[in-house]
């Protein structure tokens, strides 16, 4: 009991100072996710889907810069990374304008957008802010039908970046 208790308190002393650090950033400092086509959170928020937390805050699947997964390592919002969820597809033509709602304008360095294993447009804001959406036209070069769009938006002052992934058929 008593060493259960000591390691206890030694444990909550440790996580403090790290939730005092992440707590007020993860929920003031928020964010952004692609609207239209609507992204797999978009689906979850405007209940296309039936979705866990997600749906209340779409904007807020952030982790670290490089990831390649829906979810950006988010363990609660896994289910974004579950490509037989149900999503709705959204048909396209070879080229389709992707566009952004941001709540939180973060100074920005880059947009990605990947599909078939590949990036297939970058577009560089050089540390530029945003305004509150902001609207990409992609090309899909060759790729044709269903295709899993992962678009990333990378934070100019931070370590992190901003995930959504779109589910299309290109025709
Ligand atoms: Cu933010």
């Amino acid at each position: 009991m008593h060493a259960k208790r000591k390691t206890a308190a030694v444990v909550g002393a440790a996580l403090a100072p790290v939730l005092a650090l992440t707590l007020p950033a993860g929920s003031a400092d928020a964010h952004g996710y692609i609207s239209s086509p609507p992204s797999r959170q978009a689906q979850c928020a405007a209940g296309t889907v039936s979705c866990g937390e997600i749906k209340y805050e779409p904007q807020s699947v952030e982790g670290p810069k490089g990831l390649t997964s829906c979810s950006g390592g988010n363990g609660r919002f896994a289910e974004l990374d579950n490509d037989s969820k149900g999503w709705k597809v959204t048909p396209v033509g070879r080229t389709q304008s992707f566009q952004w709602v941001l709540t939180a304008r973060h100074a920005t360095s880059t947009w990605q957008y990947f599909a078939g294993g590949r990036k297939i447009a970058e577009f560089n804001d050089n540390g530029a802010q945003p305004g509150a959406t902001v609207t990409h036209q992609v090309s899909f070069g060759g790729l044709t039908g269903k295709q899993k769009v992962l678009a990333v938006w990378n934070i100019a002052d931070t370590a992190n970046a901003f995930y959504a992934c779109i589910d299309v058929n290109v025709g």
